[in-house]
């Protein structure tokens, strides 16, 4: 199954979004394999904006991203990289679709609550940056058989 990285943003932390957020993932079926808080330090944020660096917005967004802290999240399913995606919806609060995370409970291209990752490649380079690999869980889920039609031996 696949993997991606949710980072649930400082402001979603310090707007009491946290329990919504999880909520939403909850419920699509997608399961939470691994999850902690923490600060994140310039170097780390750095890193993970790597890509981001020329932008003009690359200064404010470090001294977003380690302004207070963030949940870290590992999820696992099926296409969970796009699912993830299309549940967080378009980079700016102002122009996602309502129904998505960003539609629903924010404004900015800035504060926009979550971060996901955006290919089955990255997720792998985000989930070991913040996680080892002892801190995934390997258990199924109690779910599992309800969420995917399990009949066949897959999960469809
Ligand atoms: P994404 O989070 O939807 O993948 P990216 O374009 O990869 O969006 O940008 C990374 C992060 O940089 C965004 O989530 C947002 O916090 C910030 N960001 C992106 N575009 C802008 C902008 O135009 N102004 C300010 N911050 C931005
Ligand atoms: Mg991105």
């Amino acid at each position: 199954m696949d993997q991606t990285l949710i980072i649930l943003k400082p402001d979603a932390v310090q707007r009491g979004l946290m329990g919504s957020v999880i909520h939403r993932i909850e419920r699509k079926g997608l399961s939470i394999i691994a999850m902690k808080m923490a600060i994140l330090s310039r170097a780390v944020v750095e890193a993970h904006y790597e890509m981001h660096r020329e932008k003009p917005f690359f200064g404010s967004l470090v001294k977003f991203m380690t302004s207070g802290p963030v949940v870290l999240m590992v999820l696992q399913g099926n296409h969970a990289v796009d699912v993830c995606r299309k549940l967080i919806g378009a980079t700016a609060g102002f122009k996602a679709e309502p129904g998505t995370i960003r539609g629903d409970y924010g404004m900015s291209a800035a504060n926009n609550l979550i971060h996901g990752s955006d290919s089955n490649e990255s997720a792998k380079t985000e989930i070991a940056r913040f996680f080892k690999s002892d801190e995934l869980l390997t258990c199924q889920p109690a779910l599992h058989h309800w969420v995917y039609d399990t009949s066949d031996g897959k999960a469809q």
